[in-house]
């Protein structure tokens, strides 16, 4: 497989409604996609770096320069027997995962097409069938919340988080709670509070909350094992692990009981097969998280997920939550089980919608071997 050239696309596509988390409110998508181009065959990623730094450091902008000026040119030319070798040739640049997730995958794309084979078989996925929860955001009322919930539970959804913050927290649970006392719920964060308001986080566990994700510091472990240790409810990381070395601390120090794993943020799905791996050998369930995707990172999500400790349903939903037209074809659907059943074509077994994605489109520049 010869690298011959890397194409980046930015697009831009509104979200059919508003999404609030603890860092803010967004409206619409820029979304970079990353063609790699390989013996005539092409491989699409998503990089999932956000439109600001509020999630993590990354963004688009910080993505876009550092594929064209060191992460294309340390793999332009060269000859790869699998994707998973990209890895060793990207590692002189630090951090950047989202930026090297997204060629990364694209390089999977190609190989699962070159070889016409399934891109999740590829990956060892064992489950054709997935679970999906949704992630629902801060919204203007609890009533409008309740609604939200409503028609995410009648579509068949299994899980519902919802994004909490301080004055949006213990109100919302208590009322989604007195009306569905059985459903599988949990909260996310997104680091929205303090270890000095653990008396108010341990008023979450008589919600009989799944998880509560990332409640601290971005960048913290070891104080989410101080905080899990006085919470009945289980912790999820997901903002603090960015490789399997996190995870395993994180597992050690017992920081969390559950981990989120998003391809983007933990850099590939070599890596994310690396903390699959090991959370599987320490009995600790994951789940795969979502970053606001298109199609091409949707399906890209729901082949990892078919990996067989993806034990809890991931915020893996249809593609309709989002996009008024999504740039994948078919869509992704989900059952009335809540469930997505896995396509047996060769690559993601979606086709990348070439003409919406021109339609979209706002830039695009080609690196190629110099010649
Ligand atoms: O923390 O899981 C998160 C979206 C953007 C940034 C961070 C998060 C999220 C979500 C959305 O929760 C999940 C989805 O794509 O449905
Ligand atoms: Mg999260």
């Amino acid at each position: 497989m010869k690298i011959e050239a890397i194409t980046l696309r930015e697009i831009q596509m509104p979200l059919v409604n508003f999404f609030e988390t603890s860092f803010g409110r967004i409206y619409s998508r820029r979304i970079l996609l990353i063609t790699v181009h390989c013996d005539g065959v092409n491989g699409w990623g998503e990089c999932v770096a956000g439109e600001d730094p509020y999630y993590s450091p990354e963004w688009m902008e910080t993505a876009w320069p550092t594929i064209k000026h060191y992460l294309a040119p340390a793999l332009l030319g060269k000859t790869l027997s699998s994707a998973h070798e990209c890895v060793p040739l990207m590692q002189r640049v630090r951090g950047h995962r989202m930026a090297k997730a997204g060629i990364e995958n694209a390089l999977w794309d190609a190989e699962a097409r070159q070889k016409q084979q399934p891109l999740w078989k590829l990956l060892g996925g064992t489950q054709p069938e997935i679970a999906c929860g949704v992630s629902i955001g801060i919204q203007d009322s609890v009533e409008q919340l309740l609604d939200k919930i409503q028609i995410e539970l009648a579509a068949g959804y299994r899980r519902i988080k919802l994004k909490v913050k301080p004055g949006w927290d213990l109100n919302i649970l208590e009322r989604v709670r007195s009306r569905w006392p059985d459903i599988l719920l949990s909260c996310d964060a997104n680091s929205a509070y303090k270890l000095d308001e653990l008396e108010h986080l341990r008023k979450f566990d008589p919600f009989n909350l799944l998880m509560i994700e990332q409640p601290l510091w971005d960048d913290d472990i070891y104080n989410h094992s101080r905080l899990q240790q006085k919470l009945r409810t289980a912790i999820c990381l997901d903002e603090s692990i960015h490789h399997a070395r996190d995870a395993a601390q994180a597992i050690e120090m017992g920081a969390c009981r559950i981990i989120n794993i998003k391809v983007g943020r933990i850099g590939g799905f070599s890596e994310a097969r690396k903390v699959h791996d090991l959370c599987a050998s320490q009995n600790i369930p994951v789940w795969c998280g979502g970053m606001l995707e298109s199609g091409v990172g949707r399906s890209h999500n729901i082949a990892l997920s078919t990996l067989p400790n993806f034990r809890l349903p991931g915020d893996v939903s249809a593609s309709k939550r989002y996009w008024k037209e999504d740039i994948i074809d078919p869509e992704v659907e989900v059952t009335s089980e809540g469930t997505i059943a896995i396509r047996d074509q060769p690559g993601t077994g979606y086709q990348v919608r070439e003409d919406l994605i021109e339609k979209f489109m706002v830039r695009k520049e080609t690196f190629r071997v110099a010649s």
